[in-house]
This record gives structure tokens, sequence and C-alpha cells, in this order.
């Protein structure tokens, strides 16, 4: 059997963004979904971020998933490279994420960032929402993805006294 391509990479600016963007991580892992994780600055290593970008399309990688904070220029940076979807996620380094949520969503025409909210619930869903689009034109991804919402509303109790 071959081994699974990597199909999701998840990018971030600094070693202080994988707190949050490794939900992003845990959710594709349950989906059954191979995904890399990265530490690649757009300012700090602009070079090895362009190398990068060709190697992950070579390897497969499908849609890329970016967090940032500040002025969070990753994602952009990302999608002026490559024609595959770029998710990001706003990252709240400083001003509670609002400088990064306007400069990741306020992308110039041309050049798009399928922008998610910021900190956690972000990734999560950038997790959830790069799932989505694999899934299209595969039933056995779409499958997982109707199971795995079924668990979440299973696991949300009417009664607010049970654990
Ligand atoms: C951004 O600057 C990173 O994405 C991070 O959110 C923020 C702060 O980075 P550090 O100073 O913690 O490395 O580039």
């Amino acid at each position: 059997m071959s081994a699974q391509t990597t199909e999701v990479s998840v990018l971030m600016g600094s070693q202080s963004d994988w707190k949050v963007m490794k939900r992003a991580i845990s959710v594709l892992e349950e989906l059954g979904i191979k995904t890399e994780a990265k530490i690649i600055s757009a300012h700090r290593k602009p070079a090895r971020l362009h190398s990068y970008i060709t190697e992950a399309e070579e390897k497969g990688v499908k849609v890329f998933i970016a967090g940032a904070g500040m002025a969070a220029h990753l994602p952009g940076v990302i999608s002026s490279l490559t024609t595959r979807p770029v998710l990001g996620v706003p990252l709240n380094a400083t001003l509670d994420g609002m400088d990064s949520l306007l400069a990741i969503v306020q992308m110039p025409g041309g050049i798009p960032v399928g922008t998610l909210g910021i900190g956690g619930a972000g990734a999560k869903n950038a997790g959830l929402l790069a799932a989505a689009i694999l899934a299209t034109g595969n039933d056995a991804l779409c499958g997982r993805i109707k199971a795995w919402r079924k668990a979440q509303a299973e696991a949300l109790h009417e009664d607010p006294l049970e654990d």
C-alpha cells in the first residue's frame, strides 16, 4: 500500500503561534487527513517560504492553512505563490487580533485568502474547511465529516448539569 499523501500544510509565522494552530492539525488528524506543520515567517524567512511552497505543491499539498499575528502577511504571501486554496487564521499577538484580522481579510482583488475568525475557533474551522474542500468528489471523506459533526452534536447535552 502506498504511503498517504500530505494534503494539507499548516503554516505559522512563529513558534508562539503553535498553541493555537495545533487545533487545525488536531481536527484534520481526527478526519484522517495527512497534514504537516511548519513555522516559516513571511518576514523573517522569505526565501525559505518561496522554496517551501514549491516543495509542498510537488509533494501533493492541496490546501494551505496559514496563521499569523500582527502585520500577518503570511497567508497573503502564500496565496501570491500558489493557486491552491489558502485559508488564513488571524492570531491574537497584539490588539486582540484585530490588526491581524484586518490584514488577512483585506487582500487586494486578485490574490484571495479565505479568512477565518480570530484564534482557536478560527484554527479549528480552518481545519474543517480544508477538509470540506478536500471532500469535494471524495465520498469517503464526506462521510467522515458527517460522522464528526454527528459526534459533535451528540456531545452537546441539553441538560446543563450533565457532564
Ligand atoms: C507574527 O508575529 C507571528 O505570526 C506571531 O503571531 C507574531 C509575533 O511573533 P513572535 O514575536 O512571537 O515571534 O509574525
